[in-house]
């Protein structure tokens, strides 16, 4: 009884996870119709005597590392409360990829009922997998993919990186005519994450292609605003004029960039300053795009948190979720986002 409860509350929440990424009257409706429902239906309060929760461990890579990740970890507490029927344990690695493992192999020496992954690093998890598996504790990959053995691990949802990336290049194909010389910079994220690996390789296919562009600098500026503005502001004493787009794989990095470019009193974004391509797309920096600063920002969802928590209660009910679950994504544009487009967002 109390897990059917929990199957609907999750399903109510991914309905407004899935229905739409932007308000809508319908998703505020079903959220505090899920929030009634509960409260009122005192007999499956979850910690009732004789009632087990469902116990989740969770390796988050670096809480606090982003305004996307900031959000991913709310999104990730709400949907895991012990009022959907949830023990959720959070391990954060302090973006240590050893100290992730570590952390994952605590969790199964816990006996979790589950883990959730969102890795630090691709590399380096088939040995604690193997053992989550001996162990017979389902892991779900939460936003980054893993290069590990597929039966290692249940599935993974998240965004699509490399698409991302695609998205990206062509805005920069549509901005500047064959002719003309491109200098791209490109502001990396944590090396070796997923979402820096996907983003970077459609950049790195993309430059490829297209012989008047040229890379003027890379470096990870670790997902932070501040390393971003740093890294920036050399690049300005050293390549100055020579930079024409910067290739920031988050909005944080993109704000430090824009920062050091607006010091050095160089013309940011518009029609012809320094062009400036982002990731993620959370609400504040979509009015920096509105505003023309950013020109070029693409959508990855950080609300993971209801999807992760639908697959859970579909594997406590014997069910098998989809490998690979994508989650829808956009891109916003400068030159045609509007106010209403960011006052109907939801992060
Ligand atoms: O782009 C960045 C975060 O994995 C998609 O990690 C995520 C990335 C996101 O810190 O802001």
């Amino acid at each position: 009884m109390k897990k059917l409860i929990c199957l609907v509350l999750v399903m109510l929440l991914t309905f407004s996870l899935v229905a739409c990424t932007t308000e809508d009257p319908a998703a505020t409706t079903t959220k505090a119709a899920a929030t009634t429902a509960k409260a009122e239906d005192t007999t499956a309060a979850p910690t009732e005597p004789g009632n087990e929760l469902i116990t989740v461990g969770f390796a988050q890579c670096k809480a606090d590392e982003s305004d996307w990740r900031k959000a991913n970890t709310a999104s990730m507490q709400d949907a895991f409360s012990e009022a959907n029927g949830f023990s959720f344990t959070m391990a954060d690695s302090n973006n240590d990829a050893a100290k992730q493992v570590a952390d994952v192999q605590g969790f199964i020496d816990q006996e979790v009922d589950y883990i959730i992954i969102a890795a630090v690093n691709m590399d380096g998890w088939d040995t604690v997998l193997g053992n989550a598996k001996d162990a017979g504790i389902p892991v779900i990959l939460m936003d980054r993919t893993i290069n590990a053995s597929p039966d290692l691990y249940v599935c993974w949802v998240g965004g699509g990186f490399y698409n991302e990336g695609v998205k990206a290049t062509d805005w920069i194909s549509t901005r500047f005519t064959a002719d003309e010389e491109v200098g791209i910079v490109n502001l990396q994220g944590q090396l070796g994450a997923s979402a820096q690996v996907g983003r970077s390789g459609a950049l790195d296919d993309a430059l490829a292609a297209n012989s008047n562009w040229s890379l003027v600098a890379r470096q990870t500026g670790e997902w932070s605003t501040d390393t971003a503005k740093e890294i920036m502001t050399s690049w300005i004493q050293q390549y100055g004029d020579d930079i024409d787009v910067v290739y920031a794989e988050n909005d944080n990095m993109a704000d430090g960039a824009i920062q050091a470019l607006e010091e050095a009193g160089m013309k940011v974004g518009g029609d012809d300053g320094v062009a400036i391509i982002s990731f993620d797309a959370n609400r504040a920096y979509l009015q920096m795009t509105l505003e023309g600063k950013i020109n070029c920002n693409v959508e990855c969802n950080p609300q993971l948190g209801p999807k992760a928590a639908e697959i859970v209660m579909l594997l406590e009910e014997g069910g098998t979720p989809a490998k690979e679950e994508s989650i829808d994504e956009t891109a916003f544009y400068y030159d045609t986002i509007t106010q209403e487009i960011i006052d109907a967002r939801l992060y």
